[in-house]
């Protein structure tokens, strides 16, 4: 324990805060740690709002809402839908003004990329996983090749904000710096480092040690894009460089159709501060976030928190009435953004119930199976609510999503599942187009050599593919 003759101002500090908030176990082994690591233990104490962890342990969370009264008040929200019935008018406006907005430069794209992929068992950031059919790209390609296609066919450079965590971080840099930031100009690529979140023993609210002089913490959940997006500056450069609207997506969907013009389109003719695009259901108990319409704000109801008659109630047509699943794609007026991120209360902290190994107050390593501890994190989607206009904008499934989430062998969302899925669109595409592809194939076209089913007649001389195959431009 720090005493007062160390003559160290820091440690006194931190010993006073820990123990105003009956927290002082967490510098029990502070007289067996050596200076480079009480100087560690010192900076993550600094940097605990121990008054927030206080109030998230004791006081009111999302959480403890009342899903039962909220779903059943829930209605579908305010949609753009594939069968929409204007929809070849409506649709031709929507994608001019998104066209206008990209070849403007009014656009920036928000990739966050913060998660560990534990689930899918790959000890990198999962944007480094090899997800090709073919080519064998990575996450990051994909994603980065759609940014650099858009680029030339609108005459612009979209800047990329990349959301890592202190667990991706460097690694991310690394991949980037290694591979020529991918094709991307330095300017056009900024990273940004999401903050953390200690977590807490369930039963007694005490903070844990991952080690005996470091504290166990965990990134802050996707929403801890809002502050880490102004704080690291990423904010003010998006508006200096005249982003009006960003485009958000996840590291783990290879399909994402990134700046969907029909999304942005109808993003920008509704005057939307935030849309979503979102899927339908197809079974009601579907794992996807709930998109809904409550006392005339639109939010999510996670699907674990979607009591199950209401998941299954149906409208005169006999279609569910609470369909519309998110793929986690949103669309931001960045102006909404500077707004948000003003409000510290804009985004509440959720609790999720996980099993955490720790130390104990002996210094023994308890390593847990069941969930012992709460972690803490904030959810990007919680800014429906508070969004003027947000809307919602349906599209195909088969288009616009296939994530990765899990190790070969799971059910869904696998290595397999994601490359099957990529094969069969680019197949769709291909056959569109006129060009057969023999059954056993596996396609994959880049968006560089062909933005979209239109260019491929010019490109693709064969009219029949036979072998497996990669459309790329030639270097
Ligand atoms: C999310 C949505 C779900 C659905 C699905 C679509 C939540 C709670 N659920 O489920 O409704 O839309 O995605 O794929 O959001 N990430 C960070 N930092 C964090 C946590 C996550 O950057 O602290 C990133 C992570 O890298 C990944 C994404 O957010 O790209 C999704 O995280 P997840 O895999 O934990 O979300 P999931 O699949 O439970």
């Amino acid at each position: 324990m720090p005493s007062e003759t160390t003559n160290d101002a820091a440690a006194t500090d931190i010993a006073a805060r820990v123990a105003s908030y009956q927290q002082e176990h967490l510098l029990a082994f502070w007289d067996e740690l050596s200076v480079e690591e009480r100087a560690r233990l010192t900076e993550q104490i600094s940097a605990i709002d121990f008054a927030q962890i206080a109030e998230l342990i004791s006081g009111d969370s999302s959480d403890d809402d009342d899903w039962d009264a909220i779903a059943s008040r829930a209605t579908s929200p305010p949609a753009i839908r594939l069968s929409h019935h204007e929809k070849d008018r409506d649709e031709l406006v929507a994608i001019e003004a998104a066209e206008h907005a990209l070849r403007s430069g009014k656009l920036g794209v928000v990739l966050v990329a913060g998660g560990q992929g534990s689930r899918l068992g790959f000890p990198h950031p999962k944007g480094m996983y090899p997800i090709g059919p073919v080519s064998n790209r990575t996450l990051f390609e994909f994603h980065v090749d759609q940014i650099l296609a858009l680029n030339e066919r609108y005459g612009v450079s979209i800047p990329l904000y990349l959301m890592t965590s202190p667990a991706t971080h460097v690694e991310t840099i690394e991949y980037f710096r290694q591979h020529n930031n991918l094709g991307l100009a330095d300017d056009d690529l900024h990273f940004f480092c999401q903050g953390t979140m200690p977590a807490v023993d369930a039963e007694t609210g005490k903070i844990l040690l991952a080690d005996r002089g470091e504290i166990f913490v965990n990134p802050d959940g996707h929403g801890g894009m809002l502050e880490a997006f102004d704080k690291s500056g990423c904010l003010n450069h998006a508006s200096s460089r005249g982003v009006e609207q960003l485009f958000y997506f996840q590291v783990d969907n290879p399909l994402v159709s990134i700046c969907d013009r029909r999304l942005l389109g109808f993003h920008l003719l509704r005057e939307s501060e935030l849309t979503t695009q979102v899927i339908a259901k197809t079974n009601p108990l579907e794992r996807v976030g709930n998109v809904v319409l409550v006392d005339g704000r639109m939010m999510v109801i996670e699907y674990s928190d979607l009591p199950e008659s209401a998941a299954r109630r149906t409208d005169h047509d006999g279609e569910l009435e609470l369909w519309a699943g998110s793929i986690a794609v949103h669309v931001f007026d960045l102006a909404f953004l500077q707004r948000a991120s003003l409000d510290a209360s804009s985004l509440p902290f959720h609790r999720a119930h996980k099993a955490v190994s720790y130390i104990d107050g002996n210094g023994e390593q308890v390593v847990s199976t069941v969930p012992n501890a709460i972690k803490f994190e904030r959810f990007i989607f919680d800014l429906m609510p508070s969004a003027n206009n947000a809307i919602v904008v349906e599209a195909d499934v088969d288009r616009v999503f296939a994530p990765l989430k899990n190790a070969s062998g799971a059910a869904k969302d696998t290595p397999e599942t994601t490359r099957a899925a990529i094969v069969r669109e680019s197949k769709r595409m291909l056959e569109q187009a006129g060009i057969s592809v023999a059954d056993d194939v596996a396609v994959e076209i880049n968006p560089r050599f062909a933005f979209d089913a239109n260019e491929l007649p010019a490109k693709v001389t064969d009219r029949a593919v036979s072998r497996d195959t990669y459309f790329t431009p030639l270097e």
